[in-house]
């Protein structure tokens, strides 16, 4: 089995400091929680920011800002979101890939998102991975449903994206696909033989699938952005705490921790 690749999502969109107080939302803060989580064992950060006002922004000037300064502390693989938040425009939804990031991701479908609705058309799709490929950016292909698998094959066969594939199952947001072990098991058995996948499951599925995730051979993603508690009720410290966690599980079931570098061949970054 290839090493484990731990992705952190260390701040997300949605989530705000009435939820969880250890959120980062200046540049500053963002690249000490990176950094610590890289300390733990994370290979990867998942990356969204936030305006002065503590909003979720797809400002290029502020990508770029926070992740010059991840990169100045150290050498986490730095990957943009450019999912945003629900309601953005595709136009203000790209920006984030002129930060210089070692990956980004790409959500393959729409979907809805708690009571609103993640709109990705077909032709957002397009744009976005045309815009990805021209800049040498290997797409994640984030999924919140089976038939987004579909759309990131349908994309590759088209020639907008290039094989082998990348997957991220983001399992458990209500509105889309539950985050169960039934899920994950379809989901991983309907991606093409060559392509790799990560799972992150939203909120209290986390821990039971990132120990799924470990087990069958793929990567994983916990963080702030995808669930905010520790356990039932208590709020997690810190989003390294969640990655600390991930290592000791990755430990006890025998599965090697990757290194940024490792993971960059493992996912076959572009460069
Ligand atoms: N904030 C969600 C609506 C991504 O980062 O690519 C979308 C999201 C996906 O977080
Ligand atoms: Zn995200």
């Amino acid at each position: 089995m290839e090493k484990l690749v731990i992705t952190a999502a260390i701040v997300g969109a949605e989530v705000t400091r009435a939820e969880q107080p250890n959120l980062s939302l200046s540049a500053a803060e963002i690249a000490e929680d990176a950094y610590q989580c890289y300390k733990a064992g994370a290979a990867m950060i998942h990356l969204h920011v936030r305006d002065a006002a503590g909003n979720a922004t797809q400002d290029k000037e502020v990508f770029t800002a926070a992740v010059k300064l991840i990169r100045a502390k150290c050498p986490v693989l730095v990957q943009v979101s450019t999912g945003g938040a629900v309601g953005m425009s595709a136009e203000e939804r790209i920006q984030s890939i002129e930060a210089d990031p070692d990956m980004a991701t790409l959500s393959t479908g729409t979907c809805n998102f708690g009571t609103e609705v993640f709109e990705n058309t077909q032709e957002m799709m397009e744009l976005f991975a045309k815009k990805m490929t021209a800049k040498n950016i290997k797409p994640e292909l984030e999924c919140f449903d089976v038939g987004m698998i579909d759309n990131g094959v349908r994309l590759a066969k088209k020639g907008f994206i290039k094989t082998p594939l990348h997957f991220d199952f983001v399992l458990g947001v209500p509105g889309a696909a539950p985050g169960t072990p039934e899920v994950l098991m379809f989901m991983k058995s309907h991606i093409p033989a060559d392509a790799t996948w990560t799972v992150a499951g939203v909120g209290r599925s986390e821990t039971p699938l990132v120990t799924m995730g470990i087990i069958l051979g793929g990567h994983v993603r916990v963080g702030f952005e995808d669930n905010v508690f520790y356990g039932k009720g208590d709020l997690a410290k810190s989003n390294a705490q969640l990655v600390e966690r991930v290592v000791r599980l990755a430990k006890e079931l025998g599965r090697e921790v990757a290194t940024p570098e490792e993971a960059r061949k493992i996912l076959g970054l572009y460069k």
